[in-house]
């Protein structure tokens, strides 16, 4: 088999970098090693910044998320037991949409389907050769039979575990990790969400987070100990803990139910650097992680396709390479600034074991000067809607 760009993995980076180059007539195969219902069950992302809902227009697959997708003007800081709304729209001109990644997905598949792009599930063992020479391809396994992929590039969109950044360990290959003294249990509920905006919850006991994923189903999430196990979580014992993180009347107004799915999911900050190796690129988790407090995982793996279909685009249509070449450096230079501010909104919403009782009187202070300060405040919702693509 024959393509212009490999791309190994099925998530938003794969889906998302196969749509622009199939639209913009580019070949390209997706390598997928689940199936696309195990892909689709996947429950993770929420909140999509401005740049990453233009991509998805771009790619044609941003209708059902304008449809059923909950624009947000603002969301709510808690602490202290006071609530303080950031009004992101009155401060930056710009709106989240709260839309689930699943979504993301389900609509990238169905596009990448209607369009005839080659997805290729259930791939095993796929592994990236000879891309720092000019003849890349990758193996892998389909049905059990040895297969081999030629290509011009390879797209490593393989998240965390994938064989991507593997392949190129001992080769100039640099990372950087913060990892987090503990995780979040989150759960997803039929009930009407608890407020209209999302609410993070800085507490003594600990953090939480109300979300959503649309007017009757919810999103929420508490900080737990790494050792947890969602077993020990009864959904009596979860709503017992998220109404004492939050303000009595948010407490009491919150409407419970059977949760539908239950999962704990640890904490971290990774980056790889470079982002590029000859002809093979980095793209989304494969090359970084961020703590899901800034709400900036997803959205990053937007802003490293934007910068590498552009640079494709480039080397196909006007013979130049400045596009590629520029990759790794254009897209690091978002992704640190993405990795500061989830380290930081991470650092002053969740309690920390060491912290103690200054510790919590601290990030008290922080957050009471933050909403007190227009350009605090300024700073962090430029943030959070976003940093320029
Ligand atoms: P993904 O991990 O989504 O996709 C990688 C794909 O590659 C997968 O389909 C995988 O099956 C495939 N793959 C792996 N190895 C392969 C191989 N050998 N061969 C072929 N395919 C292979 N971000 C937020 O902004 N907010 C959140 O609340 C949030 N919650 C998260 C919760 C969890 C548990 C996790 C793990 C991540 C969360 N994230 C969140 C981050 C998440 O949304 C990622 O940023 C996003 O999925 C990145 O997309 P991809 O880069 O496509 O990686
Ligand atoms: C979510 O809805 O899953 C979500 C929203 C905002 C975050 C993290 C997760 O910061």
């Amino acid at each position: 088999m024959r393509t212009q760009v490999a791309i190994i993995g099925s998530g938003p980076s794969g889906l998302l970098l196969g749509q622009l180059l199939t639209d913009a007539g580019i070949d390209n195969v997706i390598l997928e090693r689940a199936t696309r219902d195990y892909v689709l069950g996947r429950i993770r992302a929420g909140v999509l910044e401005e740049g990453t809902t233009h991509m998805l227009d771009e790619a044609g697959a941003g209708a059902r998320m304008h449809a059923q997708g909950l624009p947000h003007d603002g969301f709510d800081l808690t602490f202290a037991g006071k609530h303080h709304r950031i009004d992101l729209h009155a401060l930056t001109g710009k709106r989240v949409m709260v839309y689930g990644q699943t979504e993301v997905t389900r609509d990238l598949m169905d596009r990448r389907a209607e369009t005839g792009g080659v997805t290729i599930y259930e791939a095993a063992d796929a592994e990236p050769h000879d891309f720092d020479g000019g003849k890349p391809y990758v193996t892998f396994k389909s049905n059990g039979v040895e297969q081999r992929l030629d290509c011009d590039f390879i797209a490593g969109c393989d998240g965390y575990h994938g064989p991507s950044r593997k392949a190129v360990e001992g080769k100039g290959l640099e990372t950087f990790e913060r990892t987090y003294p503990f995780g979040w249990l989150g759960i997803v509920a039929d009930v009407p969400p608890v407020s209209h905006e999302l609410i993070y919850s800085n507490h003594p006991r600990g953090f939480a987070l109300c979300s959503m994923r649309s007017n009757t189903r919810s999103r929420y999430y508490v900080q737990c100990a790494l050792d947890e196990k969602v077993e020990a979580w009864s959904d009596d014992r979860f709503w017992d803990e998220l109404r004492s993180r939050l303000p009595a009347e948010t407490a009491q107004a919150m409407t419970t139910g059977p949760s539908i799915e239950k999962s704990i999911a640890p904490l971290r900050s990774f980056v790889a650097e470079p982002m590029r190796f000859g002809r093979l690129f980095l793209v989304g988790d494969a090359a970084h992680i961020v703590p899901p407090t800034g709400a900036k995982g997803l959205n990053l793996a937007a802003s490293d396709v934007r910068y590498l279909f552009d640079g494709l685009r480039e080397h196909y249509s006007d013979r130049s390479d400045a596009g590629i070449d520029a990759y790794s450096q254009r897209a690091l230079a978002r992704v640190w600034k993405a990795e500061r501010f989830s380290w930081w909104m991470t650092n002053t919403m969740h309690r920390f074991p060491d912290a103690g009782s200054f510790g919590q009187r601290i990030q008290e202070a922080e957050l009471d000067y933050l909403t007190g300060s227009q350009a605090a405040s300024t700073s962090m919702a430029e943030n959070y809607v976003g940093l320029p693509f």
